[in-house]
């Protein structure tokens, strides 16, 4: 006579949904989404005995969003700047509230428009180092990027 066969156990699948840790979170199908993509951080040379430069990047976000601060441990401070035309003369100022993020359309940090003003710069920036840039978002988590010192591209300059 043939006993019956036990059903083996059955082995779960153990998932893990804490992935929450800095720029990602866990998708309901549990792949790794990044809510915000940083490309192409740069930050200008410090001039000599300058404390200030600007650092420029492209975000995209999957959401909508809106990046209000960054940090650096380069600098004293960090601020979101936008550059106007005023009276011909090219003016900057800091951008209140932050800077708003559609979901999907590419916000764009470039000479001659918004760029990352970091004052008390506390050691010569040098071509060749690197600056991070911490990002602070109304919904997304913070995310740090490392910027790249050197010469952005001059295509929006002027
Ligand atoms: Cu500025």
């Amino acid at each position: 006579m043939k006993g019956l066969i036990p059903l083996a156990a059955l082995t779960m699948l153990g998932l893990t949904a804490c992935g929450n840790t800095d720029s990602t979170t866990v998708g309901a199908d549990g792949n790794t989404v990044t809510p915000v993509v940083v490309t192409d951080a740069i930050c200008r040379p410090t001039a000599n005995g300058r404390k200030v430069t600007a650092c420029y990047l492209h975000l995209v976000s999957t959401r909508d969003d809106t990046l209000e601060s960054v940090a650096t441990p380069a600098a004293a401070r960090a601020s979101i700047h936008e550059t106007t035309m005023e009276s011909n003369m090219m003016m900057m100022h800091p951008i209140e509230g932050g800077v708003p993020m559609t979901a999907g359309q590419p916000v764009v940090f470039t000479p001659g428009g918004n760029h990352i003003m970091l004052n008390d710069v506390a050691e010569p920036l040098v071509a060749g180092d690197t600056v991070e840039l911490t990002l602070s978002f109304a919904q997304a988590p913070d995310l740090t990027v490392t910027a790249a010192v050197g010469q952005p591209p001059a295509s929006n300059e002027g």
